[in-house]
């Protein structure tokens, strides 16, 4: 049986486990979710993931939420030692990079696309200067390195990428940041890429 994602197309969160399941080619059982409706915050939703948000991921008995949790899973589950290494210097420069699109991308462009695209009432001054901090690490960093983590593309790029790419959507282009940019291209540029609306 196909491992099942329960699914919002717009949701970055939700295309990152679409997009490193097609690159290392999981097949997947898409369940659209109503999320306007608030299918995420009842029954059968909200027993699979009391946080009531998606993704959620089901492979047999075990239900994950968390889309980060969900990319390691299928890295280690399907990926060998490609996406996401298992010696202690290697995890943990790809967990670095996790923490980082949990926190510094989820604040920063993530929120500020959810303010202007989906009308969320927060902080979008905020988020906005949120992510000109953590862009401008990533330029740095990405100025001169290939991938975030390792020297090869791993789940540490899968993670960051949709919500920096998003960006536009919430007022935050990639213009001042054209290494930034060149990355974005280089994870579009991976076989089997699959893109999501603006992206
Ligand atoms: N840390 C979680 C965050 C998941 C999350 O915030 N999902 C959004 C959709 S992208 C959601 O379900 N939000 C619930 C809501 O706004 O009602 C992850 O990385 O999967």
């Amino acid at each position: 049986m196909a491992a099942r994602l329960y699914d919002l197309e717009l949701s970055g969160n939700c295309y990152k486990v679409r997009l490193l399941s097609a690159l290392v080619g999981v097949p997947l059982e898409i369940i659209p979710v109503d999320f306007l409706a608030g299918a995420h915050k009842q029954p059968p939703l909200s027993d699979l993931n009391p946080f009531r948000e998606i993704p959620i991921f089901e492979d047999g008995a075990l239900a994950l939420r968390d889309s980060q949790a969900i990319l390691i899973y299928i890295a280690r589950k399907w990926g060998g030692e490609d996406w996401l290494p298992a010696d202690p210097a290697g995890l943990a420069q790809v967990s670095q990079w996790l923490m980082v699109a949990e926190n510094e991308l989820a604040r920063g462009p993530n929120d500020a696309r959810l303010h202007d695209k989906f009308g969320y009432t927060l902080d979008v001054a905020l988020a906005r200067s949120k992510s000109a901090r953590i862009l401008a690490l990533m330029e740095q960093h990405l100025a001169h390195e290939k991938w975030l983590a390792l020297a090869r593309p791993t789940i540490a790029d899968i993670a960051c990428m949709p919500y920096v790419a998003l960006g536009h959507e919430g007022g935050v282009p990639l213009d001042p940041y054209p290494a930034v940019a060149a990355w974005v291209d280089r994870v579009k540029a991976l076989p089997g890429f699959v893109g999501m609306p603006a992206i």
